[in-house]
């Protein structure tokens, strides 16, 4: 196959159990790569946890266990989670896999070969919940008078002796990538940021420890482990077998997106392009940063802060098809967006429920009451068929792709929902209920044209929805082979309704959703 294309998401630190966070960024890349599968490309997708650092160590240490027994327990819970909504990932990385140990080793060595590496002393401010150094002028003072990081995390003074990386050596390497290549960092409020920072000046970066042991040790300097992040970013190279030359890495890097959150871009496109120019290796050419998911009362969920919900009761409460799409659906890609059980109960019922669903229902039942499940051949279309169907084609061979390429969900399950409420208005005004005893074979029509614009927009949501879109596919007997981007059409219309297939009666796909009684309506 053809046109590679490899897509991850950041890796998750498992210092406790995964929130709405973790399963918002992985879900929309989940839905992105299963997007271009769709388009007959061969997708690479990667997701994991980062399991090394201090942030890891202390937690361990609170809780009386080892670093190793606590990444083992809490890696699981993300990959189940994972799994469990339906995320189609290739490879799930631990970083204490002993294959990324040697991955990062080669890396460091690879830096330290263009004479990037110097030993020296640290003393500087540093956050354990971001992993990050703070410089002093990035510092806020919290209500106490304490200092904090900009993203109002604690920070400690730290004085060790670590290896540096020239860092400063890049500035103007990484201004040059952000002007040539402006799609190297999106959305663009992101590559702004970013670019402001890198014009301020660079400093050299501390990249090892010395205070501690729990991460990748420095070759040929055991008593250091490299800083977190160096192993972490190392990880988009390791699932695809570096540093040996195999067919995956010869395939897939560079990566074309990098998903991550808005937090975390500095790393991805500050520190990270410039490893890689160190090392001589190509760059990813998209680094995507979404914004965050906030509860109801505006607030970030996060491990640190003890205010999570745990994404396994959502999709409990409201099935993990109606989670995914609302995610993609009620947030802005690039930008903060909240949820509520209440918006959540909304969109699944009026759209899911009701829009899409009712459509199917009452089409399907139709076919299968007034004519034994046998598809109805098309009799003569009039202008009202062929422009439904129109409207049908624009919508799955424009707008909806056009939007998930352009990494933009959002839109194309607006484009999507426009095309089923086109759909609805042709129902409603065809009304072939009562076409039964007045005009049979203008029922037949409107029917058959109706399974054609559903069978369409199953397989163009599949991205968001892939249960429910494979359950109504599978019902209405359409062919793994025809449910992609590339097969949709009404070519497969005729012979399958002369194949002698049978639609049995239709089964509902979105049980339509309560509140749950202790929240107000
Ligand atoms: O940052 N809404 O791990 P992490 C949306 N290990 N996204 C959120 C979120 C929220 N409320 N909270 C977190 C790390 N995220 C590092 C990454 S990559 C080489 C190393 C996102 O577990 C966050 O922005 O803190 C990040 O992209 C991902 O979840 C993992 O966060």
């Amino acid at each position: 196959m053809a046109d590679p294309f490899y897509i991850t998401t950041a890796i998750h630190y498992p210092n406790g159990k995964p929130h709405i966070g973790h399963a918002y960024e992985t879900i929309a890349a989940d839905v992105v790569a299963r997007f271009h599968r769709a388009m007959g490309r061969e997708v690479r997708f990667q997701t994991g946890t980062d399991e090394h650092g201090l942030k890891i160590a202390q937690k361990a240490r609170d809780l009386g266990i080892s670093p190793r027994e606590l990444v083992d327990d809490m890696s699981s819970y993300f990959k189940a989670l994972f799994d469990r909504l339906d995320v189609s990932y290739d490879r799930f990385i631990r970083t204490t896999e002993d294959v990324h140990h040697r991955a990062s080793q080669s890396l460091w060595d690879a830096m330290a070969a263009s004479g990037d590496l110097y030993l020296d002393r640290y003393e500087g401010w540093y956050s354990v919940r971001d992993e990050a150094y703070y410089d002093e002028s990035e510092l806020t003072e919290g209500e106490g008078g304490e200092k904090l990081s900009p993203q109002g995390t604690p920070v400690e003074w730290t004085v060790e002796e670590s290896w540096f990386f020239r860092l400063s050596k890049y500035q103007e390497p990484l201004l040059a990538l952000y002007r040539d290549h402006p799609e190297f960092v999106r959305p663009e409020s992101r590559l702004n940021e970013v670019r402001s920072f890198v014009e301020g000046g660079l400093r050299d970066l501390s990249v090892s420890r010395s205070s501690f042991d729990w991460g990748v040790k420095v070759p040929g300097a055991e008593d250091h482990v490299m800083y977190v992040w160096v192993d972490a970013l190392t990880n988009y190279l390791t699932g695809l077998g570096y540093p040996d030359d195999t067919a995956d890495y010869r395939t897939f890097w560079p990566a074309d997106i990098h998903l991550i959150g808005k937090d975390i871009v500095r790393f991805h496109t500050v520190y990270w392009p410039a490893f890689l120019m160190s090392a001589g290796l190509p760059l990813p050419r998209t680094v995507f940063g979404h914004g965050f998911v906030l509860n109801r009362e505006g607030q970030k969920e996060s491990k640190s802060l003890g205010n999570t919900t745990d994404p396994h009761e959502l999709a409990d409460r409201f099935g993990v098809d109606v989670l995914r799409y609302f995610l993609m659906r009620e947030i802005s890609f690039g930008q903060d967006g909240t949820y509520s059980a209440e918006a959540i109960v909304l969109r699944g019922n009026s759209e899911l429920a009701n829009a899409f669903g009712n459509l199917a229902q009452r089409t399907l039942s139709l076919i299968s009451k007034n004519l034994g499940g046998a598809l109805p051949d098309i009799a003569g279309h009039d202008s009202a068929d062929t422009a439904l169907l129109e409207t049908i084609d624009a919508a799955v061979r424009g707008d909806i792709p056009a939007a998930f390429a352009a990494l933009a969900p959002h839109q194309a399950v607006e484009a999507w929902l426009q095309a089923v409420f086109a759909c609805n208005a042709y129902i409603d005004a065809q009304a072939p209920w009562t076409l039964k005893k007045t005009d049979p074979e203008r029922m037949r029509t409107v029917l058959a044209t109706l399974y054609i614009a559903i069978a369409q927009l199953a397989v163009a949501i599949s991205p968001v929805i892939p249960t429910s879109a494979a359950r109504l596919l599978d019902q209405m007997g359409i062919a793994p082979e025809l449910r992609g981007y590339a097969a949709i059409g009404s070519h497969w219309y005729s012979p399958l309704a002369e194949s002698g297939f049978r639609l049995a009666p239709p089964v509902g796909l979105f049980p339509r959703l309560e509140l749950p009684e202790e929240t107000p309506a």
